[in-house]
């Protein structure tokens, strides 16, 4: 009842329009004469949040009291986006918000982008996690994320001269009011050091890890509202603080720099996110970020169940633990050295308890990205753990070993310790050994993994164990939120909101496609958005861009396997077959507005190459007359959540053109299908699956297929190169200097040519050019696009996130929802 006093009740404009003010002044201290924009938004916010804490205390309360089984998703990323305008949503408040707010002289749509991104990941793997937590919160599910408090998140991309070059990311410049500092959760985290033996109480031999460095983890909470619904979530991110002790020793020695240098070394370790996506760097920094993030959080979940007094056996019970990838997997050895060395279980009780508690998802095939460390640098970091992985290791081989008598192969190719110089722990291996359930993120995906990546892990577990769990994407933020009139026809149309938390009945959709008027109003909510990208691109870039051309958008990371290169070169191409066109038949093409977006690893030379092609080719068509603005190139700076928010909802197509079997799933081509864009693909990742939801004659497909990929890369290796005429063509007039200095472009041709084309470019250009002719033709007939574009979007229930996170709470978490009564 306390809370009674302090908790904002009325939801009613004027109500609302007093606590921004009190926030005004009491909160900021600032008095109505020198409000700004940004002002205007931190007591919005404040006033916002006040409202969410009510059902978070109620939620972690309720939670505290009955102790149901938990998840805790462990992630070194959370691609968040902004907060305010999802939370304003999820309370249902926006329409008083935006009367308020107006009441104050202010626009709540200018006071939501004052908020600065929660950048705190790459890209897919990273928004995924955002989405799960969403729908987790949204269906009552107790799970929290744990992750890294990064200061700086992913780099801000500016483009000069055409090249990309990043500046930091640091978000926390202005203070964030969606976000709890604990300054009584933390816990000490140790490196280097050395191993020792002791007695413990029970006269037991005992490891003992001694020595070495410390650091503190902090806690700060990050509410996570659900919609519709009293509960509400949390992401837990630590970040490192020294610890509060003084060396001593080196004070004593008159070295006080030095003492002070290595606390800021310290609070250093969770500066900044590491920017590569689907890439391993081998650094130092990276292990201990990983081993920070784990150590910490399993601190804080065994503190958390010890609550409870539940005896070790149940802990499986009490806690389910997803690793998102292989970056928490030195949880597996954590959580059994606690067990053993400090909790003085027997090795194979604890070993017990660590393989019914953790499940891992496994997110890509690409040999580059799997994570692999060094033993040296693993033994100097973390001694002990080294040896708990050699002792996991060792016990794993032998139980293989009785199963396959003498195949030594087997042993070498299954074994967590990759032989060479130096020797490697494959963190990917070692996840799977110390997990009971692993999945893939797509049906393919899932598939390929079972066929290649972990194939002689089944022949030793069987299959049970490797399991396929579709990705999603939140309808909330990517529908409900990111496209205000489509929602809104939507639910005028079904005659109520429930789609937004079940998505299935969006299928309702499906007997208007046919509808003159329903397929009128829905060609003019996509001609408004698409108006919306158009006006942000020439506000932001100055490039006027015709809402009546086919709108066509790549928008994600820049990476060789996502083929932003192919797509740039098949631009190239339609240019050039407009210059060959006489003006008559130019004026009776498909104008075409080709959006490019995303961001390069800075470490990434052939990556930002193609950014530098994509901006030298639209410097040259943009400005070419004699096309008549049948062609528009645009690269988009500095792609993050919230543009995405504009963009997804005004494509007409996207492409999601991966060579076949590389990426795992995607999440954008859901995000676009959602909101009513047609797919321009291969026959890769979810992009199949979106096929068979929405149908196969609305979605354009092309190029070879998975399992062709490894004989025409064989054959290409021994007979030589194929290459495509039209594409030949092409690389010639980069080549002859059409789009500015060639040396520059060598090393990216080169991939084609003496590179081996090891993405098949050359391979699928032809089936890739004809799909675009058929794109174009298609577009032509309004009416059919139309129907197609409802289809996509009546197609997507699968999708929700909502459906993925239930399937991993009942087939991996066994996890019921807990429901907080108001
Ligand atoms: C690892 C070690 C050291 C430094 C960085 C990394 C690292 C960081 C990020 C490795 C990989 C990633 C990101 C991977 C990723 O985003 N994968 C994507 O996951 C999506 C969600 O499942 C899929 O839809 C995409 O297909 C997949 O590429």
């Amino acid at each position: 009842t306390w809370k009674k006093h302090i908790v904002p009740e009325k939801n009613d404009p004027a109500s609302i329009e007093s606590d921004i003010v009190h926030h005004t002044i009491t909160t900021l201290c600032r008095g109505v004469y020198n409000l700004d924009k940004l002002a205007m938004y931190q007591a919005t916010a404040h006033s916002v949040r006040d409202r969410l804490l009510e059902d978070w205390n109620l939620t972690q309360e309720a939670l505290h009291r009955e102790n149901p089984k938990r998840c805790y998703y462990m992630s070194m990323e959370f691609l968040i986006g902004r907060a305010l305008d999802n939370a304003l949503h999820c309370l249902h408040v926006k329409k008083n918000y935006n009367q308020s707010v107006d009441n104050l002289g202010f626009s709540l749509e200018d006071l939501l982008c004052e908020e600065k991104d929660a950048a705190l990941g790459n890209g897919g793997l990273g928004r995924l996690a955002a989405c799960y937590m969403d729908s987790a919160a949204t269906q009552d599910y107790p799970t929290w994320g744990y992750g890294l408090r990064y200061q700086y998140g992913i780099f801000k991309q500016m483009i000069k001269d055409g090249y990309q070059t990043e500046m930091p990311d640091y978000w926390l410049n202005f203070d964030n009011p969606w976000e709890f500092p604990r300054a009584d959760i933390r816990y000490e985290v140790r490196f280097h050091g050395y191993v020792a033996t002791k007695i413990n109480e029970k006269g037991e031999t005992r490891m003992t890890w001694e020595g070495g460095d410390k650091v503190q983890a902090m806690a700060y909470d990050v509410p996570i509202p659900g919609f519709d619904t009293k509960g509400c979530g949390n992401i837990r991110l630590w970040s490192s603080k020294p610890l509060n002790t003084f060396d001593f020793d080196s004070f004593n020695a008159g070295d006080y720099e030095r003492s002070v240098a290595e606390q800021t070394a310290a609070q250093n370790l969770t500066s900044v996110l590491y920017p590569n996506d689907n890439h391993l760097v081998g650094k130092e920094l990276r292990l201990k970020q990983e081993y920070f993030f784990v150590s910490a959080s399993l601190q804080d979940i065994i503190h958390r169940f010890k609550r409870a007094k539940c005896p070790w056996k149940d802990f499986p019970d009490k806690v389910a633990v997803q690793m998102n990838d292989t970056h928490p997997t030195l949880a597996v050895p954590e959580l059994q050295r606690i067990l053993v060395d400090i909790e003085g279980l027997e090795w194979d009780d604890a070993w017990d308890i660590v393989t019914r508690t953790f499940a891992f998802t496994n997110h890509t095939v690409l040999p580059e990205a799997l994570e692999c460390w060094s033993v040296p640098m693993m033994e100097k970091i973390l001694p002990r753990h080294m040896q708990i992985i050699y002792d996991i290791n060792l016990f794993f081989l032998q139980k293989v070993e009785k199963v396959f008598v003498g195949d030594r192969d087997l042993l070498k190719r299954i074994s967590i310790i990759e032989e060479g110089s130096p020797q490697q722990v494959r963190m990917a291996f070692l996840a799977v050994v110390g997990s009971h359930t692993v999945n893939g993120v797509a049906a393919l995906h899932s598939d390929l993994i079972r066929k290649h990546l972990f194939n002689d892990f089944i022949k030793y577990y069987g299959p049970d164990k490797f399991i396929n769990i579709t990705n999603g994407i939140t309808p909330r933020r990517w529908l409900y939120q990111a496209n205000p009139d489509l929602r809104d026809l939507i639910t005028t149309t079904l005659g109520s909101e429930d789609w937004a938390t079940k998505l299935d009945l969006l299928k309702g959709l499906k007997k208007f496609a046919d509808d003159t008027k329903f397929q009128s109003q829905w060609a003019a909510v996509k001609y408004k958005n698409k108006e919306r990208l158009a006006f942000w691109i020439k506000a932001n870039m100055g490039i006027t861009v015709n809402p009546d051309a086919l709108f066509d958008i790549q928008v994600k990371r820049i990476h060789e396997y996502k083929r932003q290169y192919m797509n740039i070169l098949s631009v190239i191409y339609r240019y050039q077959s407009l210059k060959k066109m006489s003006a008559e038949d130019i004026s009776q093409q498909v104008p075409r507005v080709v959006i490019f977006g995303g961001k390069a690893a800075p470490g990434y030379y052939i990556a930002k190459l193609v950014i530098k092609l994509i901006n030298s080719a639209a410097q040259v068509i943009n400005n070419d007359k004699s096309i008549q603005d049948m062609l528009k190139v645009v690269f988009i700076p500095d792609y993050n959540v919230s543009l995405a928010e504009i963009i997804v909802p005004a494509s007409d197509i996207s492409q999601h053109i991966s060579t076949a079997g590389t990426e795992a799933s995607g999440t954008s081509n859901m995000k676009f299908v959602l909101n009513g864009g047609l797919i321009l693909g291969t026959v890769d990742g979810a992009n199949i699956e979106i096929g068979e939801q929405i149908g196969a004659e609305n979605i354009f497909m092309f190029g070879v297929l998975s399992d062709e990929v490894e004989d025409i890369r064989h054959n290409q290796k021994y007979h030589g190169l194929f290459m495509d005429p039209s594409l030949q063509v092409v690389i010639d007039s980069i080549q002859a200097g059409q789009f500015g200095d060639p040396s520059i472009f060598g090393p990216l041709i080169n991939t084609l040519t003496y590179g081996g084309d090891y993405y098949l470019i050359s391979v699928d250009f032809k089936s890739y050019l004809q799909k675009h002719t058929e794109v174009d033709e298609t577009y032509r007939d309004k009416k059919s696009w139309v129907k197609k574009s409802i289809m996509c979007t009546a197609g997507m229930g699968f999708f929700s996130s909502d459906r993925a996170v239930c399937e991993y709470a009942d087939k991996i978490w066994k996890l019921k929802p807990f429901k907080v009564e108001a």
